[in-house]
This record gives C-alpha cells, sequence and structure tokens, in this order.
C-alpha cells in the first residue's frame, strides 16, 4: 500500500515531501483503495466520473444535481470544535476542547473509513494569488467523496501549481474530511459520531461525517473562517470574517466606493453582494461584485483598510432566487456553467431543477418532478403535500467567472480599498433601516453585539433570536474579547478608517407580520445614504445609538412606500432599546478581557437611552 502510494504521488508530479507526508500518514490511517491528486483541469473528467457513477446528474445543459443524504444538509454548529493546546483559548462560542483529545478522537474515527474508496488529494489557495495574504490561504484538503472534490474545485483556486509560488510550500493547511456511513453516525443522538474539528494552533481541520458545504469544503468555512481568524489574531495581521464585499461606482463623479460586511448565514450576504441598482438608479450607480461570504482584511501601505475574496466561487442559498430578486445570481448559474446544485427539486424527464420561489407556484405538470429526497411529487399524500419541494438549505455552487457583475479588479493581488463596514442580520422589530457611527469602537460594539433571528442555514436553530457577534458565532475560533481587542487594533492602525453601519432589510408590520421594506435591490439606497453621509452630503438624526437618515435623505425615487413605513422604519423606539441593552448587558458580560473602549460604548447607549 505504501509504496504504491508513493509512486501514485510521483506520478501525480507532487514533489513537495511535507504534501507527501502529510498524505501518507493519512492513508496510513483511512486505508483508502487508491489516491488522486487533483487540480481544477480534471473537472471535465470527474463529472464525467460522478454522471457515470449516479453521484450527480444533469440539470440540463452544463449543469449539474446533487442529493446530499437526508441527514446531511446543513452545517452542525453542535458537532463542531476549535482545538488548541492552550486552554486560555476557550471562548464562548468555539466550543474549545484540548487539541491532543479531539485529534485522538477524530483519528479514531476515521480510521479505515476510506477503505474501498478513492482518497483524492485537493491542493488549493483560499486567496488571491501574489496577494499579501496568500501564504495564509494555503491549503491541502483530503477528501473520500467526488462531488466535495467537484464543489471544491468551484469554490477555491484548486491545483498543485498554486504552491510554486509560495515563500514556504511547506506552510499549508491540512484539511481531512472523511464522509463515514452517513446511515449509521447516529446524527443527533447522544452517541453522534460526528466530529468537526479545527485544530486552529497546528492549521489542521479533521472533519469526519460529511460530505455537505460548510462541514466539507474545508477550504470555506473551516480554513477561510475559523482557521485564517486564528491565524489573523496569532500573527497580528490580519481579520479574516464573513462578509460580502461589494462596490458602488457613481457614474457621475467616477468613483468606487468599496463596503463590506457581515450578516449572519442565509441573511443577506450573496443578495446584496450580486443586487443592481435600482432601476430608477441604474442610470447613475453601478454595483460590482467581489465577494459574498468571506473577506480577509488588512492594513494597506497607506493607511487604508484592504480586503480581499480568498473564494474563486459561490455556495449560494437557492430558495427565493428568481429574476425580481437576484437576477445575476440567476445569470451565474445559467446552463452552460458547470453549476452544481444540491438538494432543489429535479424533474427526471426535462433535467429541470426547481425551488421554492424560483417562480411563484410549483409546475403545474408533476409528472417527472422529484423533491429534494428523491421522492416523486405525484407520489405524495395529504400529509406530505405542503412539504417544500426543494431543501430550505438547498445550494448551488458556481465559479466567480460566472458571476456577471464581478468587479475588473476583483482578482487583483492587492486587494481594494474598504470605504464602509455593515453588521445586519434578520430583526423583526427595534433595528432601523440602518445607522451609521464614525467612531471605531461603536462599530466594534455594533459588530459584537450583533443580535438576529437564526436561520435554517445550522440543523434546528431557525428564527430563534441569538446573538452573532461580527456574523461569526458559528465561526469563531478565539475568544470574543480577545477578538473584539484584535479588531481596535488592526482598525486602530488606520490613517483613513471606514464608517460603519447596522442595517436591517426584514423590520416587520407588527400586525401582519409582512416586511416593511422591500429589499434586494432597493438596499442599495440604504448603503447610498451611507456613502453620502460619510462624504458630508447628509447630515441624518443623531441618536442614542447611532446616526439614521431622515426620510428626505433617504433617497425613494421610484419606490412607492407608504410614508408610516418609512416612519417606522427610520423610528427608534427608545423603551424596546432600553430592554435590548439589558439582554445586551447579559451577552457582553459572558466575554472575557472585554476592551474597555467596548464597555464604555455600552454605557454610554445606557445612559443616553434612559434620559
Ligand atoms: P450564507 O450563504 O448562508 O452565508 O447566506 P447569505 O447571508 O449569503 O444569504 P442570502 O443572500 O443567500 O439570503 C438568504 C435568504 O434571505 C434568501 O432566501 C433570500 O431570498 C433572503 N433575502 C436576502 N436578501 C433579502 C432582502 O433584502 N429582503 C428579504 N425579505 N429577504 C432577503
Ligand atoms: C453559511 O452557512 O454561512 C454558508 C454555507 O456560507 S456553508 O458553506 O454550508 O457553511
Ligand atoms: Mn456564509
Amino acid at each position: 500500500m505504501t509504496t504504491t502510494t508513493i509512486q501514485a504521488l510521483d506520478v501525480a508530479g507532487v514533489t513537495n515531501e511535507a504534501i507527501r507526508d502529510f498524505v501518507l500518514e493519512w492513508v496510513t490511517i483511512t486505508t483508502p483503495a487508491r489516491v488522486e491528486v487533483v487540480s481544477a483541469a480534471d473537472d471535465a473528467r470527474l463529472l464525467q466520473e460522478a454522471l457515470d457513477a449516479g453521484e450527480l446528474l444533469q440539470a440540463g445543459e452544463g449543469r449539474y444535481y446533487n442529493r446530499s443524504h437526508v441527514k446531511d444538509t446543513a452545517r452542525s454548529e453542535e458537532r463542531t470544535v476549535v482545538a488548541t493546546s492552550r486552554p486560555t483559548d476557550r471562548g464562548v462560542y468555539n466550543n474549545w476542547r484540548p487539541a491532543d483529545e479531539v485529534d485522538a478522537i477524530v483519528r479514531e474515527r476515521m480510521r479505515g473509513a476510506s477503505a474501498g474508496k478513492t482518497l483524492y488529494v485537493v491542493p488549493y489557495l483560499m486567496a488571491v494569488p501574489g496577494g499579501p495574504l496568500a501564504s495564509f490561504g494555503a491549503g491541502v484538503q483530503l477528501t473520500d467523496d467526488r462531488t466535495v472534490v467537484l464543489q471544491m474545485i468551484r469554490m477555491a483556486r484548486v491545483g498543485i501549481h498554486l504552491f510554486e509560488e509560495l515563500d514556504d510550500p511547506e506552510f499549508f493547511v491540512r484539511g481531512v474530511n472523511i464522509k463515514g456511513d452517513l446511515d449509521a453516525l447516529g446524527h443527533g443522538t447522544p452517541d453522534d459520531q460526528r466530529m468537526f474539528a479545527t485544530i486552529a494552533d497546528r492549521r489542521t481541520i479533521l472533519h469526519y461525517g460529511s460530505a455537505y458545504g460548510g462541514n466539507a469544503l474545508l477550504g470555506k468555512i473551516a480554513h477561510g473562517l475559523r482557521q485564517a481568524s486564528y491565524d489573523g489574531w496569532a500573527s497580528g495581521r490580519f481579520l479574516a470574517e464573513q462578509f460580502m464585499l461589494l462596490g458602488i461606482t457613481d457614474k457621475q463623479t467616477g468613483r468606487t466606493y468599496r463596503v463590506c460586511g457581515g450578516f449572519p448565514s442565509a441573511s443577506g450576504k450573496t443578495n446584496l453582494a450580486m443586487t443592481l441598482s435600482p432601476d430608477a438608479l441604474g442610470d447613475r450607480y453601478e454595483v460590482e461584485f467581489y465577494g459574498d461570504d468571506i473577506a480577509w482584511l488588512w492594513v494597506g501601505e497607506d493607511g487604508r483598510l484592504y480586503g480581499m475574496n480568498p473564494e474563486n466561487g459561490v455556495f449560494g442559498v437557492v430558495k427565493d432566487t428568481n429574476e425580481m430578486t437576484n437576477p445575476a445570481a440567476l445569470d451565474a448559474i445559467r446552463p452552460g456553467t458547470g453549476t452544481i446544485f444540491t438538494n432543489v427539486a429535479r424533474n427526471d424527464l426535462t433535467g429541470e431543477v426547481w425551488w421554492e420561489g424560483k417562480t411563484p407556484e410549483p409546475p403545474e405538470q408533476l409528472e417527472g418532478w422529484r423533491d429534494w429526497t428523491g421522492k416523486l411529487i405525484a407520489d405524495r399524500d395529504e400529509s406530505t403535500r405542503d412539504n417544500p419541494w426543494a431543501h430550505p438549505n438547498s445550494r448551488f455552487a458556481t465559479a466567480l467567472t460566472n458571476v456577471p457583475t464581478v468587479a475588473f479588479d476583483a482578482d487583483h493581488p492587492a486587494g481594494v480599498p474598504i470605504d464602509a463596514i455593515i453588521f445586519g442580520g434578520r430583526t423583526r422589530d427595534r433595528e432601523p433601516l440602518i445607522r451609521a457611527f464614525t467612531d471605531l469602537a461603536e462599530g466594534v460594539y455594533d459588530g459584537l453585539t450583533l443580535g438576529a433571528e437564526a436561520t435554517f442555514a445550522a440543523e434546528g436553530l431557525d428564527g430563534q433570536l441569538r446573538y452573532d457577534p461580527m456574523s461569526m458565532r458559528p465561526f469563531m475560533s478565539y475568544p470574543e474579547g480577545k477578538y473584539a481587542e484584535h479588531w481596535l487594533t488592526i482598525l486602530g492602525q488606520l490613517q483613513h478608517p471606514p464608517i460603519f453601519a447596522h442595517v436591517n432589510w426584514f423590520q416587520r408590520d407588527p400586525d401582519d407580520g409582512r416586511f416593511l421594506w422591500p429589499g434586494y435591490r432597493e438596499n442599495l439606497r440604504a448603503l447610498l445614504w451611507l456613502i453620502e453621509h460619510k462624504e458630508g452630503r447628509a447630515n441624518g438624526q443623531t441618536t442614542a445609538v447611532g446616526v439614521i437618515p431622515t426620510p428626505d435623505e433617504l433617497g425613494l425615487d421610484g419606490l412607492d412606500l407608504p410614508a408610516c413605513d418609512v416612519e417606522r422604519l427610520l423610528t427608534i423606539d427608545n423603551a424596546r432599546w432600553c430592554e435590548e441593552m439589558r439582554r445586551r448587558g447579559e451577552h457582553l458580560a459572558q466575554f472575557a478581557d472585554l476592551p474597555e473602549s467596548i464597555r464604555s460604548v455600552h454605557e454610554r447607549i445606557t445612559a443616553e437611552l434612559g434620559q
């Protein structure tokens, strides 16, 4: 076994000793039948193999369909841990465990688990090649699932050649994703065998028991967020955040403004990053896409904040994607793009796909349609008739080059300067459309106290209100107080700091529950106000919790919104906020080493609201 493996790697041109040692170590543990080193150039062949094996189905011309195991449809936060050798790395949200203990547990579970399978070696780069943080983006993922490989090829830059340009080809993240027998892992029982571990101080990621999304595409969440935020802190050099990143060009002045920011999972980052100008403003403003889920941020030599999207693709929520909500996304997943859909509905006869919100009603002709579990829709009975056809967390994976609005400089190694950082989430009351802050501590405080309704992107939590610091709660790798301190340190070095804002597209009418704000493309109006405010052209109204637009300043041309809704969207309810501040006090009290400046923002707001 051992010799064949070394020969196989020789044939594949892997001369990097560190990669060979890593592969060999895990081949010995998981005992696959074959080892295969892959690059993006293998995509067409791997697609064909996956089609032949029935792992993928055709979804029309040049698009593919993947059905996951029914119990493997979202990230499991409960089964996710961050491990290090230092007990002081324990935070409130990182599920800290000792490195040795976790390493031993996962190794044991992975023992022999790839028997009979191919173990794919996926060398990848989570970075724009040549950029200042590229060395932190190098990784090698081992996986025994071919559809995971195909999705990795869409989501990251993949190939051993990427290592040739690195300063230190032995400095890379070691990732292992073994699917395991999903029927026998005891999902949700006290004996649940799954474990998704980032051993951050060893730069090692061991994920056992999934072939789905963030559990399995290790470059994305585990490396791009958990490992990278730990690296950014440990090196003192950067931030890695669950942020989208977009550019807005004012065609009148020729200036481009970049806005990045975090909303919790399934709360609108992809939709915002891909947004187009509302029709009424399209002559003047153009929106460009940089990234929809991850941004790494650092201080540039000119004293400005720079940002870069380390991903090479989009792993987007499919639900409600249509011509009205997100035409750019529809374009990015059109026939011929190589898009892989997971867990939508598919028609056996035509290869068509459908999901809730694609059209107002599902297809009328039921013939050939199967839901995401593979059951024929026509065979449904009374009790299952109303079940969704697609899983709510069904996703598409498509390469960045398919996104029609991608910025010309999205792959420039230097990154792009950031003008504004926004936080947001699903909040049915209290949060106005937008509040702005110029003070750094206020911005960091806002991120730390981000509270929103949880979504289907994590198992079993949909709808519950929870705090989600910087939208990184599921990806936190070190203690929250230190997180805030690191933010203050990095951003404190800037000569030209970005403006901050909190946004909310999800305020509801208390009587009938409808959204007060039309959302989607109209969201650009809030960002345009923020730019006007930053440029000193819109003063807004100052409140205890930030500056909010006056109704006149918020350009509403071409939008027919009732005045009472606008007023509600731009109001601070002091009593409701006082209640929120009490909850925030409890939330913050959990965090050790909370910086003094953050505490004083909290105290100042509480005092002002009480007056
Ligand atoms: P992750 O990929 O899980 O990190 O999610 P995300 O933050 O990128 O969320 P995404 O943009 O995919 O949106 C998730 C869901 O929210 C989709 O079903 C969208 O249709 C819906 N959504 C996004 N933006 C808006 C909005 O402005 N208003 C309303 N009402 N819904 C929105
Ligand atoms: C998220 O849940 O925030 C995602 C999707 O971006 S996943 O890759 O599944 O984590
Ligand atoms: Mn995400």
